[in-house]
């Protein structure tokens, strides 16, 4: 797989001014017809072994053989991440992994996992949307409170600013505030073919729910993360899988 994409310093001065002022980047058209159908066909024949509940795959192992994983392994995003890495850090990331997870909501089970507030443990978050619904009244759209903190310099700040938001009361707080117009998130209105970029670790996100009827799925690519290495983001992301696979098991056993 190989999108379409520039790179040059100016695009790449661009994505990330955009980025920083309005919260989020887009490269339009970035995947063609083709493309864009190869990972259509991968999650139809991955949701109806869902029995069309949710579910999400995280890692290249669960992605084995998708063009989700190929995309995670081309040299095009390699270079596209890292040099936005660099002209906003000054520096590469520490590592360089880019890790690819894809999230299928649909049916009842999605709402469970819709309106997660969460901030990434990655510093950039690239999106592909693959299924975006078009009609119903809750089409699952990506709300996000932009570049709400700078990165931490301590991974300790990092684990309890987490541990503060991404909890049922503070999720709970969050959706009332909304509702009633406190608070303000913006919405990122995704088009499949396109390719959206925002600072994943900067901004607290989510899905808003998706119709049970409709089928709304995501390839996220998450690269750069500030705290590499550190006890702390291993046991996250461990966390971070176990929960996943038990939804995904929750949702399948609950015919
Ligand atoms: O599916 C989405 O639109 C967002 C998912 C997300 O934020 C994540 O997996 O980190
Ligand atoms: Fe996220």
């Amino acid at each position: 797989m190989s999108p379409t994409f520039r790179y040059d310093p100016v695009s790449i001065a661009l994505l990330v001014h955009d980025m920083d002022q309005r919260g989020h980047a887009v490269i339009e058209q970035a995947f063609c017809a083709n493309e864009l159908a190869d990972m259509r066909h991968y999650v139809e024949r991955h949701a109806s072994q869902h029995n069309g509940r949710y579910f999400a795959y995280h890692g290249l192992d669960a992605l084995a053989d998708s063009p989700m994983a190929r995309l995670a392994a081309s040299p095009e995003l390699a270079t596209l991440l890292d040099r936005l890495h660099r002209h906003a850090t000054g520096a590469s990331a520490a590592s360089r992994e880019i890790f690819p997870v894809l999230r299928c909501v649909q049916g009842g089970s999605g709402a469970r996992e819709s309106n997660a507030f969460h901030y990434d443990a990655t510093l950039i978050t690239l999106l592909v949307p693959v299924f975006i619904p078009e009609e119903g009244q809750q089409r699952g759209d990506l709300v996000l409170f932009p570049n709400l903190r700078p990165v931490r310099a301590s991974v300790a700040l990092n684990v309890a600013e987490k541990a503060v938001l991404q909890n049922r009361l503070s999720r709970r707080l969050i959706c009332r505030g909304i509702d009633a117009g406190w608070l303000k998130p913006r919405t990122l209105p995704l088009v499949p073919g396109n390719l959206y970029l925002f600072w994943g670790y900067r901004s607290l996100h989510a899905n808003q729910p998706c119709d049970p009827h409709l089928r709304r799925a995501t390839a996220l690519f998450h690269y750069g993360d500030p705290h590499a290495g550190s006890l702390a983001t291993r046991l996250i992301l461990t966390l971070n899988q176990q929960r996943a696979r038990r939804s995904v098991a929750r949702s399948d056993t609950a015919a």
